[in-house]
């Protein structure tokens, strides 16, 4: 590909739809939309990618599908005029996918980047019963006379597509289908409505592959009642029309053995039809293309609905979990950190109060205004005995820990036991809870409590101590604020000279102003203490959520998308993938305009 830019978009689109089909197999129910998701695949890897990547519009692939014991192989075996496919009575014979080509074309192809996704090429023979991810190529003898298609075709004969839920064996078919320049549609007429296959038609016609529907096995007198059946049952049903629906009524031994020569009237409008389809190739090809393309755009929403009700259900599951986060962290707020005293900051107020005290001579004054202060103290002391109530008692902290989180449990159980039928999530989470979720969130809990309490040892006596160890460490500001406090003893002091003069009243001036100077720098210590209090309480609760409520809330979320990034892959492939269809829309546009030939403006890819 002489554009990088459009082959990282071919192979990352193709790589989204392969995850999520891969997440949708996951489920038991979405075995349908897991084959959607795989065809839209094929169609970006086998379809849109070699055409932009200007492979040859030859050969033209043209794929021989339908239910099991149809008639498939039958078909192919008409279709080549050779008897190479094996045409088995046991339904579902072909597992693997087979190529029958022209005897001496080259065979370049198979060796596109990418080609058939994840299946091999056989490089010996094998039967066509094979059951593995693998395809082979077999090379068939044209008889000179025969109409001849395989000159610039390549007939695949598939395997069946009984059901959607044998998902190795059915994405076989899928990537053959996704690679078809022209479907043949093989019913036989005991079970031409069958549903799975009858689905499978118009999953294929949506994607605006020109199909032809081949009718087997009836009666030739019933033909036309059949056909007028099966438009009637099946192909009305759709929005996208059949090309053509032809009939090939039982046929003997003899013409199974030799169709080129006993069942040619059966056989030539069969060939002409396949051939008018695939010709010119390259309109043939732009016109798959183009098809696969705009079905790539139309359906979107629909190709991603699983993805998004798993998203919606999954966002709704954790807003659940952070909610009870929430009240985890209010809880343990409210009932232990609102009460918790945090008594060594008390100490250190003491400590801290000491400290401006003056030291060496000052000590004397100091002790001498301490002497003068012990009416004060004595008052203060006598307050604070009978005013004061004693502490609630604070409940231990392992305890309210413990309870908010069985409430969080508890929320979350019954939110699953209630939402069982909205979403399969649920009752995943619901038999979860069953099944150990509880015991292993436990052992989650325990281990984030070890981890919060060694992050916290020794953090709030810590915070404690630096109040008074920082101005311990800076001589210039305890210095300062030792001067500030003495000058003001001393201005209380001095006030009290002044205002009353000296006399016998200075014996109650001197120490009442002593002490409301006091009693202003303590009230101005304590406040300084209470915010580093609060300070350790915002603390010890960012703690809380950052070793204990935020890893469980975390690993909680994340419980139900097994495979632990489910969540944001979903996302990812999301956000990704209806833009870089846009772009592989537009960049099949350009190159349909310009040519297949000519270069493409380079798509931005998406993170
Ligand atoms: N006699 C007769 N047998 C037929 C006719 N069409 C199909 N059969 C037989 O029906 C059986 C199934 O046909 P196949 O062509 O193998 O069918 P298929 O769709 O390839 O089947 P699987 O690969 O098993 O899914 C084989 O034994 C065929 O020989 C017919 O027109 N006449
Ligand atoms: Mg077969």
């Amino acid at each position: 590909m002489d554009n990088p830019g459009t082959r990282n978009l071919v192979r990352q689109l193709a790589e989204d739809f392969g995850w999520l089909e891969e997440h949708c197999r996951r489920r038991a129910d979405q075995g349908a939309q897991a084959g959607q998701l795989r065809l839209a695949a094929a169609l970006v890897r086998n379809c849109v990618g070699p055409f932009l990547d200007h492979q040859p519009a030859t050969p033209v692939h043209v794929a021989v599908v339908g239910g099991a014991g149809a008639g498939k192989s039958t078909v192919v075996n008409l279709l080549t005029g050779a008897g190479a496919a094996e045409a088995n009575p046991l339904a579902g014979f072909t597992r693997h996918p087979v190529a029958y080509v022209n005897a001496n074309g080259p065979l370049t192809w198979p060796a596109h980047f990418g080609f058939l996704g994840p299946l091999q090429r056989l490089t010996e023979p094998e039967p066509a019963n094979l059951d593995k991810d693998v395809y082979q190529v077999r090379r068939v003898e044209e008889e000179p006379t025969s109409a001849t298609l395989l000159k610039d075709f390549v007939i695949w004969d598939c395997p069946d597509m009984t059901t959607w839920a044998a998902s190795a064996y059915v994405s076989r078919l899928l990537e053959i289908a996704g690679l078809a320049d022209v479907v043949v549609y093989v019913a036989s007429d005991e079970r031409y409505n069958d549903e799975v296959p009858t689905q499978f038609l118009h999953q294929l016609l949506k994607t605006n592959k020109p199909v032809v529907v081949c009718l087997m096995k009836m009666k030739e007198g019933d033909a036309p009642e059949l056909v007028a059946h099966f438009q009637r049952e099946v192909l009305s049903r759709f929005t996208h029309e059949a090309i053509a629906c032809l009939t090939i009524p039982y046929l003997t031994a003899a013409e199974l053995a030799d169709p080129v020569r006993l069942a040619g009237r059966y056989r030539i409008p069969l060939l002409n039809q396949v051939a008018v389809l695939g010709n010119p190739p390259t309109a043939a090809r732009q016109r798959v293309v183009r098809g696969a393309c705009h079905y790539l755009v139309a359906d979107n929403e629909q190709l991603l609905a699983t993805a998004r009700q798993d998203v919606a259900a999954l966002e709704e599951w954790r807003s659940f979990v952070y909610t009870g986060q929430r009240e985890f962290d209010e809880r343990y707020r409210r009932e232990y950190l609102a009460s918790e005293k945090f008594r060594s900051f008390d100490e250190a107020l003491v400590r801290l109060l000491d400290l401006l005290e003056l030291p060496g001579v000052g000590k004397f004054v100091s002790g001498t205004l301490w002497v003068v202060r012990t009416p004060y103290r004595l008052f203060k002391g006598w307050l604070g005995k009978t005013f004061s109530r004693p502490d609630a008692p604070a409940l231990p902290e392992q305890a309210v820990l413990d309870e908010a989180w069985a409430g969080w449990l508890d929320l979350l159980r019954r939110e699953a036991a209630s939402r069982g039928d909205a979403h399969p999530l649920w009752q995943h989470v619901e038999k979860g809870f069953s099944t150990g979720l509880a015991q292993m969130a436990q052992e989650r809990f325990q281990e984030g409590f070890r981890n919060f309490q060694l992050h916290l040892a020794d953090e709030v006596n810590r915070t404690a101590r630096a109040i008074y160890e920082e101005l311990e460490k800076n001589p210039v500001v305890l210095n300062t604020l030792r001067s500030g406090n003495f000058a003001l003893d001393i201005a209380a002091i001095a006030g009290a000279f002044t205002i009353g003069h000296i006399g016998l009243h200075d014996f109650i001036l001197v120490p009442l102003l002593a002490s409301i100077k006091q009693q202003v720098v303590e009230l101005l210590g304590k406040q300084y203490v209470d915010s580093q209090r609060e300070q350790i309480r915002t603390r010890q609760q960012l703690l809380v959520t950052q070793h204990l409520s935020g890893p469980l809330a975390e690993w909680l979320a994340q419980w139900p998308a097994t495979g632990g990034s489910t969540f944001e892959r979903l996302q990812v492939a999301l956000r990704r993938v209806p833009l870089a269809v846009k772009q592989l829309d537009a960049a099949v546009g350009q190159a349909v305009s310009l040519g297949a030939g000519s270069r493409q403006a380079e798509p931005v890819l998406q993170p």
